[in-house]
């Protein structure tokens, strides 16, 4: 896809396909400095805690505290004009991580990022997702993959494993993929051939959607809640992995 910067472009592609590659968002200089302040992150420490975090994939969170530059992207101009075209006023940030895939990680089952809305599908867009890449996402070393239009399906639609409708968002770094919050995805395989000399590579994703109050999500608080050992009030922060 060719670049598409414009705004509106951009949401009415989210809204008929569920998603849109947005090539060359972030300038090159941003990118290096938010990978510069990425690295201690990402040393083969934090690994996901289930196969949906993916147990060779780097999964840390939190970025704004540890990773200032990510500022950058979270509050980029063609993201939130985008986001003020699809999503009511007063949007929130509800998730901000970074994900390094390493070679050996397995396929990740289809999801989306409003399965927490128990409201019947389809359903009002409740949030827009953007993963970014920081390293190229080729076909590869993991690239997102993503069913098109598959935010339009009701509750019996179901995706196969591996469904002939998939596409595999390939794209450079510096590029990023935008979705409608009800669309199918998952983290493609890593070739294994190929794989175990790649990079990888390092998504961060950003789902805005109205939390209730969005001061209640300090990093430094969910870090003393985990301390203490109150895991459900540090999951009400969002601590909870997808399925633990
Ligand atoms: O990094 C990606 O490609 C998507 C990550 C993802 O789907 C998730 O963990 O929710």
């Amino acid at each position: 896809m060719s670049a598409m910067l414009d705004p509106g472009e951009i949401a009415d592609a989210i809204r008929c396909d569920g998603y849109v590659v947005v090539r060359d968002l972030i300038a090159p200089r941003d990118l290096r400095e938010i990978r510069e302040q990425l690295a201690p992150w990402l040393q083969g420490r934090h690994y996901g805690r289930n196969d949906f975090e993916g147990l060779r994939s780097e999964r840390v969170y939190a970025l704004l505290a540890k990773a200032p530059a990510i500022a950058k992207i979270v509050e980029h101009p063609t993201v939130l004009a985008v986001l003020d075209r699809l999503l009511r006023p007063h949007y929130r940030l509800s998730a901000c991580l970074a994900i390094q895939v390493h070679p050996g990680e397995t396929a990740q089952g289809w999801h989306t990022d409003d399965g927490y809305v128990a409201l019947p599908r389809p359903r009002e867009m409740v949030g827009v997702s953007t993963i970014w890449a920081f390293d190229d996402f080729t076909d590869e070393n993991g690239a997102t993959e993503v069913i098109p239009g598959s935010h339009r399906w009701g509750d019996g639609d179901v995706p196969a494993a591996d469904d002939a409708r998939a596409v595999q968002v390939v794209m450079p770094a510096g590029s990023a993929v935008r979705h409608h919050a009800a669309v199918l995805r998952a983290v493609g395989a890593p070739d294994r051939e190929h794989g175990a000399r790649s990079a990888a590579r390092r998504g961060a994703q950003l789902l805005r959607a109205r939390p209730g109050a969005g001061r209640l999500r300090h990093p430094r608080a969910v870090h003393r809640l985990r301390r203490r050992r109150a895991p459900e009030a540090a999951a009400a922060l969002g601590e909870r992995a997808h399925s633990m």
